[in-house]
């Protein structure tokens, strides 16, 4: 199905919008304007490269966990030092550009922009993985040694600052660290105005660590780590080309560790302190014969990584369909934007779902475990692909599918984002998505495990019983676009022929492109736990519970006087309607934009929209200290997920509404949340006509120093943070706003 717009959306908004949206989605068929953009080449998203899955180990951590094509997960080495009185451990790393072997199959090796130690100069996928201890400082310094080119196609027409100042204005080397679910001083937070370039250019919000002064080119970040104990991640956030960064490897993660984790493998609670990270993300590479597929294409030889750089309206002119088009048009839609001027030949897109899965940097992996339980620590890193996840024993008469329904061990959730939950989440692995429409699922579930982008899950899989040489795919059902799929966007063995819609070809067994079976896991010989599956959960279920009663993990906020339950319905204050928009651009292209109530316009349709840029003054402004209750009206027909700088959140519900905040009324009762969205969150889903309800405590980190605590941001004069959607492409054009803490 194609998208539908906000306004289609907002109109029939209601019990039936997931029937009514395919029959209304056809693009372009009264429009009063024929304009003519570029014509596109015929080239498809799909690549038609055919990449054996199940041929590469999972890449694991540090070079002990290589796989045969030499793929690991470098660990970042730690200095002790003390900085402004207190013991810190310190970072020395960079990005770079540097390359590697990814698949056999593939036509080259792939060039890649990520960070690197510089003491230990190991250049590797995802590398620089820091494991912190809570209550002890961290100080990193990342130098910028990237090229000043395009790695992946950049847009010059995105905004990039004040007074009309655009990406093709500035270097395109430019970075920023942003450390996901870090409680970090907002000088270090890596908004995207603090970007810097090798040469010292820097961006408006810009502050090294007071007391600092490190190279020029390079920039200081200062993470207090008081928060309890998560895998936090670090990924670049430069304004204008956070999408293209990231999607460039620009990525590594963090795992804080504390004393009540630690206590827990002591008890033999969890199988081990740090687990094995599952990075899930989806990318194209670039095939030999790119000529034919995408003649455009003027970025990286064979086996680089491909990105979209085309808008492909859904509609070229009045009534006049394009077979192969993927989003909407201002100029070619019912009620068409006015005044809007040509596409631009590299232009954004507002979303990129690709063909091949790659975890940890490795394509369709295989991992080998033991018959006990196994912790994996979960990361959706994709530009804007969800992840309904269920472990499925492998086909033995089909190898290399999953049996669907076959239930593999089940997947206990112990955390998220924001840290270990009160109680395990049990994913019994039974459970495909509930489908409303044939390409559209229940965005209020029932799930087994959804991770939508940046979200987290630290799950343990429980082996213990099975038999020696037992298989089973991590299989993947959900629609992308999520809840509302488009078809060319769903990867499988013996899917349809779709190029003529500018899809894929059939997937062959055995190949790749796929995006339903992510990876496989074989269990070896090896002993069992001890402790019954029966002890361990009860005994776990008590201390997770008590982390939270003794304040190790804050209380929730909002409960009935016991801190690991949250209270339900809401009853209480609502500190700030807010909403999340679609529009069009002046370039007639989709915008996903953020806004209030009283942020009511017109947009270039002539219709009401409620948006705000990102340049736009800041409208949330908490005091330090304060709590707040924010309700968010999603007016779209996407799910976004709404990620937090600065705070962990508790969801304390989502609801269904019709109309728009100037007159709407709430439907239906209220949801709760997931069993694995009770605690704390930084990324939480934001579904289609839905309302959620969000609490949280704006407190700053404690500084050691007076310079530290009283330094503001020069651009906005507050304690400047900021919240967005993390689907990446709608963050980038214009789905984030400020958050400036006075
Ligand atoms: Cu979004």
């Amino acid at each position: 199905m194609r998208r539908i717009s906000r306004r289609e959306f907002v109109e029939i908004a209601g019990s039936t919008v997931f029937v009514v949206a395919a029959s209304l989605a056809l693009p372009g068929c009264t429009t009063q304007q024929s304009v003519t953009p570029p014509q596109p080449p015929p080239f498809t998203f799909a690549k038609n490269a055919r990449i054996r899955k199940f041929a590469v180990g999972l890449p694991g951590l540090g070079a002990d966990g290589a796989n045969e094509i030499g793929q690991f997960i470098p660990l970042a080495k730690k200095s002790s030092s003390t900085f402004a009185g207190m013991a810190t451990d310190t970072y020395d790393l960079a990005v770079a550009e540097f390359s590697e072997n990814m698949h056999h199959d593939l036509p080259g090796p792939t060039t890649v922009w990520g960070y690197y130690d510089r003491t230990t100069n190991e250049k590797k996928y995802l590398g620089g993985v820091i494991v912190a201890k809570r209550g002890t400082p961290v100080m990193l310094n990342v130098a910028n040694q990237l090229p000043n080119k395009q790695l992946i196609p950049i847009d010059p027409t995105l905004m990039a600052g004040p007074n009309g100042q655009m990406v093709g204005d500035l270097p395109y080397n430019r970075i920023v660290t942003h450390l996901h679910g870090g409680f970090t001083p907002w000088f270090s937070d890596g908004t995207p105005f603090q970007w810097y370039d090798p040469a010292g250019k820097t961006g408006a919000s810009f502050m090294n660590v007071p007391g600092t002064k490190p190279a020029t080119g390079s920039m200081n970040y200062y993470y207090p780590m008081q928060q309890s104990a998560r895998m936090a991640w670090y990924h670049d956030h430069a304004i204008g080309i956070t999408r293209t960064n990231v999607y460039a490897g620009i990525v590594s993660a963090l795992i804080i560790v504390d004393d009540f984790e630690i206590g827990l493998v002591n008890k033999g609670l969890l199988p081990d302190l740090i687990g094995t990270p599952l990075v899930i993300q989806d990318k194209a590479f670039v095939p030999s014969n790119m000529d034919t597929l995408d003649p455009a294409w003027k970025w990286g030889g064979p086996g680089s990584l491909w990105y979209p750089h085309i808008y492909l309206p859904n509609a070229l002119a009045k009534g006049k369909s394009n077979p192969i088009g993927r989003w909407n048009w201002g100029p070619t839609i019912d009620t068409p934007s006015k005044g809007t001027q040509p596409l631009p030949p590299v232009s954004a897109v507002p979303e990129c779902f690709f063909d091949t899965i790659v975890v940890n940097g490795g394509l369709y992996p295989e991992a080998k475990v033991p018959p006990k339980r196994v912790r994996f620590r979960m990361l959706d890193g994709s530009q804007a692909r969800f992840y309904h996840v269920n472990l499925f024993a492998e086909d033995p008469s089909n190898p290399g599918e999953a049996k669907v329904g076959a239930a593999g061990p089940t997947m206990y959730q112990v955390g998220t984002e924001g840290g270990f939950l009160p109680a395990v989440a049990v994913h019994k692995n039974a459970a495909l998505l509930k489908r409303s429409a044939a390409e559209t699922v229940n965005p209020d579930g029932p799930f087994n495990l959804l991770v939508a982008p940046a979200e987290r899950a630290d799950v343990v899989i429980d082996f213990n019983g099975v038999p020696v040489g037992s298989s089973f795919i991590l299989y993947n059902d959900a629609p992308s676009p999520f809840p509302g799929g488009d078809p060319r966007n769903d990867y499988y063995t013996g899917d349809p022929n779709q190029l003529k819609e500018g899809g894929a070809p059939t997937t062959p067994p055995g190949y790749g492109p796929n995006t339903r079976t992510l990876m496989k896991i074989v269990v070896e010989p090896g002993s069992g736990d001890s402790m019954s599956t029966d002890a361990w959960l009860k005994q776990l279920n008590v201390q997770l519970k008590n982390n939270f009663l003794t304040g190790n993990q804050p209380g929730l906020f909002y409960n009935d006087g016991d801190p690991s339950v949250p209270a339900f319905p809401f009853h209480g204050t609502v500190t700030r309607h807010l909403t999340l928009n679609e529009d069009f651009d002046e370039y007639g292209r989709l915008v996903q934009t953020v806004g209030t109530f009283a942020s009511k316009s017109t947009n270039n349709q002539g219709l009401p929209t409620w948006g705000l840029s990102y340049l736009d003054g800041a409208t949330e402004t908490p005091a330090a200290g304060a709590t707040e209750v924010w309700q968010i009206f999603n007016l779209t027909a996407d799910t976004h997920p709404m990620h937090f700088h600065l705070v962990n959140v508790q969801l304390i519900q989502r609801q269904k509404f019709e109309g728009n905040p100037s007159s709407y009324k709430l439907s239906g009762a209220p949801m709760r949340p997931d069993t694995n969205e009770v605690g704390w969150k930084e990324t939480v889903r934001c579904n289609p006509g839905e309302v959620m309800s969000v609490i949280m405590k704006f407190d700053l980190p404690k500084l050691p120093t007076a310079e530290m605590t009283s330094a503001v941001s020069p651009r906005t004069g507050g304690h400047e943070y900021g919240w967005h959607c993390h689907i990446l492409e709608h963050e980038e054009h214009d789905m984030m706003r400020p958050l400036v803490v006075k």
